[in-house]
């Protein structure tokens, strides 16, 4: 057996294991990777209380720490971000990330989870756009974050997309992937890609009443692996299309407040590993 390819996640536990780390390390394994992760943040949800959600930050040292043991070992093919809880440790990951350039780089710039209103940290996005996006091969905002990474607020439509992906590229990303998710209009989700030279779009069909908590870090995820793997990044922004759908597909209702993709829906679903 070669040895394998080495994937990295630096992002938050989610307690109820649909997105975060958990969904990384099981997308990393379904694509054949050996998954590494270094935690940012614990993020819990509180049953008697809807559902909302409790962030604790790692602090910035620990990050650090982390890091520092993930690249001591053989190369890291690719790595991502999820969700980062401040402006520090955006800067202890980015000063770390920056030493590595034959890691390529992921960037999901995770600002908000699915049924909170409130953006984690203003700071911490100043520090994604300044530090992060500059190192990213790839980044993959939605619609929201989007808006928030190009300043120019909401969008609404395919060329409020093109309009954000336009200038999150020129902020240094490689590839700008604006996820357009359930929120456009129409029965197709479409997500919208950039990559300096052309823009094109990968669509597939909405999914009604889709359990999708975790799709978007499944998504970051499966392109990162598809990396690693030695697929062009564009190539494994299609496949990694294919992978959540199919996540998607499986989802599952975990209670009354959540449903999450099931990491494994496309091995399951089609007998056969991405
Ligand atoms: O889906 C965004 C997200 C990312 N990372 C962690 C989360 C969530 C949403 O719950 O908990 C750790």
């Amino acid at each position: 057996m070669n040895q394998p390819k080495l994937t990295l996640t630096i992002a938050g536990n989610d307690a109820s294991g649909g997105a975060g780390i958990a969904a990384d390390l099981k997308t990393f394994a379904e694509f054949g990777t050996y998954g590494i992760a270094a935690l940012t943040t614990i993020a819990t949800m509180d049953p008697a209380n809807n559902w909302s959600h409790g962030v604790t930050a790692m602090s910035a040292q620990v990050v650090k720490d982390q890091l520092i043991t993930a690249f001591a070992g053989p190369s890291i093919g690719a790595a991502k971000t999820g969700m980062l809880p401040n402006a520090e440790v955006v800067e202890a990951i980015a000063d770390q990330v920056e030493q590595h350039p034959e890691t390529a780089l992921v960037v999901d710039p995770v600002m908000i989870c699915k049924g909170e209103d409130e953006v984690l940290n203003p700071e911490n996005v100043e520090a994604i756009k300044n530090r992060l996006i500059p190192l990213a091969t790839v980044t993959t905002p939605n619609l929201f974050e989007a808006g928030q990474l190009a300043e120019i607020g909401l969008l609404f439509n395919l060329e409020d997309m093109k309009k954000a992906a336009k200038i999150i590229h020129e902020k240094g990303a490689k590839i700008v992937v604006v996820k357009g998710g359930k929120s456009l209009a129409g029965d197709e989700a479409i997500d919208l890609v950039y990559d300096g030279n052309e823009y094109f779009t990968l669509s597939s069909k909405k999914i009604e009443n889709a359990n999708n908590h975790g799709a978007g870090c499944t998504f970051a995820a499966a392109i990162t692996a598809g990396i690693a793997q030695g697929l062009e990044p564009i190539e494994a922004i299609k496949k990694a299309k294919v992978f959540v759908s199919e996540a998607i597909q499986a989802g599952f209702k975990y209670n009354q407040f959540v449903g999450p993709v099931f990491h494994s829906g496309y091995r399951l679903n089609r007998q056969d590993s991405i």
